[in-house]
């Protein structure tokens, strides 16, 4: 195993909420993806009420690129990628569902598109080409993304992937709100980066239990939606502003 670099290129962030029986394996799996890079994974907990740190603490002997920051009281999965892009020390960040559906494999071909991209890509957002869900899960999906795509022109099939890879300093420009983290590519869009979607793989939850129900997310979303199109409404653009 590489020891981990003193300076990661690469910060792998992995928001978890009681996921013990997925955290440990998923990141011995990010270990093997990330295998020879210069990258660090960066598992936020957030005041999990089962095993889940003390699993993932368990692991950071043998894997040293493995980093474990602890959520004192529970403030969503917005907060925790939040949490974990402030304490990145990788100008590269990619993030993960902490429950496995994520394949960490495909990970590093979206690091590469956004390396060879153009100077502005700010964010290469994995598109879940066959989801492993219930008919209910993608069929809510499917609507409010199509929702979302229409009222926002963000480009994005899929904001709900968790599979994403940007640059750190594009992330801190944005505006921080509870489920931020379904609006990435508006938000980019909205400070002038450009953003681009991958096709990715998807995997079946083999444990714990989803942490959203339709409703609950459809309720949130439509209210989110209200308030990511009065940020946009707000923006003024100055276009090249160069130091004279
Ligand atoms: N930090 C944090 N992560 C959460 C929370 N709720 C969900 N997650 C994480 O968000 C990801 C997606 O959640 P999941 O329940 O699998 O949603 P689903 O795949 O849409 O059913 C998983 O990594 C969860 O661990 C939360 O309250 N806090
Ligand atoms: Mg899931």
């Amino acid at each position: 195993m590489a020891k981990s670099p003193t300076v990661p290129e690469i910060s792998v962030i992995v928001p978890v909420h009681n996921e013990e029986g997925a955290a440990g394996p998923l990141a011995e799996e990010i270990a093997a993806a990330f295998e020879g890079a210069a990258y660090e994974m960066i598992f936020v907990d957030d005041a999990s009420r089962d095993a889940t740190k003390v699993r993932l603490v368990a692991l950071k002997d043998r894997l040293p690129a493995l980093r474990v920051i602890s959520h004192s009281r529970n403030a969503g999965q917005s907060r925790a990628v939040r949490t974990g892009v402030l304490a990145a020390r990788g100008s590269i960040v990619v993030t993960l569902d902490g429950d496995g559906q994520n394949d960490p494999a495909d990970a590093p071909r979206l690091v590469a598109s956004l390396k060879q991209g153009p100077a502005g890509l700010g964010l290469v957002g994995g598109r879940r080409a066959k989801r492993q869900d219930s008919l209910a899960k993608r069929w809510a999906s499917r609507f409010g993304n199509g929702v979302r795509k229409r009222l926002l022109a963000d480009g994005a099939d899929d904001t709900g992937c968790g599979l994403k890879v940007f640059r750190r300093e594009a992330f801190l420009r944005l505006p921080y709100f509870d489920h931020m983290h379904r609006y990435l590519p508006a938000l980019m869009l909205r400070e002038g980066f450009t953003v681009a979607f991958e096709d990715v793989g998807h995997r079946a939850r083999t444990t714990g239990a989803s942490k959203y129900t339709n409703l609950g997310r459809l309720w949130a979303s439509l209210s989110d939606l209200l308030g990511v199109l009065w940020l946009l409404g707000r923006s003024r653009d100055s276009g090249p502003a160069p130091e004279l």
